[in-house]
């Protein structure tokens, strides 16, 4: 990764080698974090946050399923973001803020640990490669069963639930695939390792429902608005694993993905093997949202003020 000059942590701009934590923080034993992932885009407007308010929200909501109380309101981290892109001097960047336990309490009570907040910003390209967005990704059916909201709460973003998605992801790139998908306990789909899922079949957009295992993906919400704005058909409701291998289209989103075409899944094509027209229109719709270029959305954008080392 390409690091950049500052940090933030808990309040301050540090220098990027700085920014450390102790080796006996809790959140690097026990999984105790939550985190977003939140992409910022060039647009002629300036650089620019995509939907950092609901991302946010996502964030304290997280936090509050773990029973943390984040030390900063949602407006001081918007702030906090939106400073360390400008300090930084980034026109388009990744943003990973984080909370998590932090150093003074071991053991399973978290409660008396303090909580870190960092937020991150670095440059992060295509998250499944460069091609994978005009030729489609080749997927695999996960052998490892998305996180059950009867053990983990598959709605909240937090650090020790992805170990589920590391090990998705480990099996499908050692067999050759480039992303997995998870099932539930019933064999239905629920989502990639890091995306959520979509089927197109006779012209209707289908995608598991918010009751499913998923996570409550923001590019999902956005992605779905700009199906239904396009007179698209929408469904959410339970997907049969069935319904991946006769699906006309499939595509992945997500924050570091975007809008990614699935040209296989389990050795078997897709449609014809290539991206779909559906797919194609919504992945073109979004991208122009994403930077800035849709009137429309201009709403979802949040324009960072940058001073005089803007564009740098
Ligand atoms: N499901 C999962 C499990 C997930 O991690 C993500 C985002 C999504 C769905 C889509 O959510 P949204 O980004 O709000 O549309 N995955 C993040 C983490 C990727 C990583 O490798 O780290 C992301 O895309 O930022």
């Amino acid at each position: 990764m390409q690091p950049t000059e500052l940090i933030w942590q808990n309040g301050e701009f540090l220098p990027w080698e700085d920014a450390r934590v102790h080796v006996l923080t809790h959140g690097l034993h026990y999984g105790t974090g939550v985190f977003e992932g939140i992409r910022c885009y060039d647009t002629e407007h300036g650089p620019a946050v995509f939907r950092l308010a609901d991302h946010l929200d996502r964030l304290e909501r997280s936090a509050k399923l773990y029973y943390m109380d984040l030390p900063y309101s949602s407006e001081q981290l918007r702030a906090a973001t939106h400073e360390l892109i400008a300090r930084n001097a980034l026109r388009s960047c990744y943003i990973r803020p984080i909370a998590f336990r932090g150093y003074g309490q071991m053991g399973l009570n978290p409660l008396e640990a303090p909580i870190d907040v960092v937020i991150a910003v670095w440059e992060w390209g295509a998250y499944l490669g460069e091609q994978s967005k005009h030729e489609g990704v080749r997927a695999k059916v996960s052998s490892w069963e998305r996180i059950s909201p009867r053990s983990l709460i598959p709605h909240a973003k937090a650090t020790g639930q992805y170990l589920n998605s590391v090990l998705a992801k480990i099996e499908s790139l050692k067999a050759g695939y480039d992303e997995a998908i998870l099932l539930d306990e019933h064999g239905h789909v629920c989502e990639g390792s890091g995306e959520n899922v979509y089927v197109v079949r006779d012209g209707a957009i289908v995608t598991p429902p918010q009751t499913a295992s998923i996570l409550d993906g923001i590019s999902r919400r956005s992605v779905l608005q700009i199906a239904r704005d396009l007179g698209y058909t929408t469904i959410e409701r339970d997907l049969a694993r069935a319904e991946l291998y006769h699906a006309d289209e499939v595509f992945l989103t997500g924050t570091a993905a975007e809008l990614v075409p699935v040209r296989e899944i389990d050795d078997q094509e897709v449609g014809d093997g290539r991206p779909g027209e559906i797919t194609q229109v919504l992945q073109r719709a979004f991208d122009e949202a994403l930077h800035g270029r849709s009137e429309r959305y201009m709403e979802w954008l949040d324009i960072v003020e940058v001073g005089e080392r803007a564009g740098a």
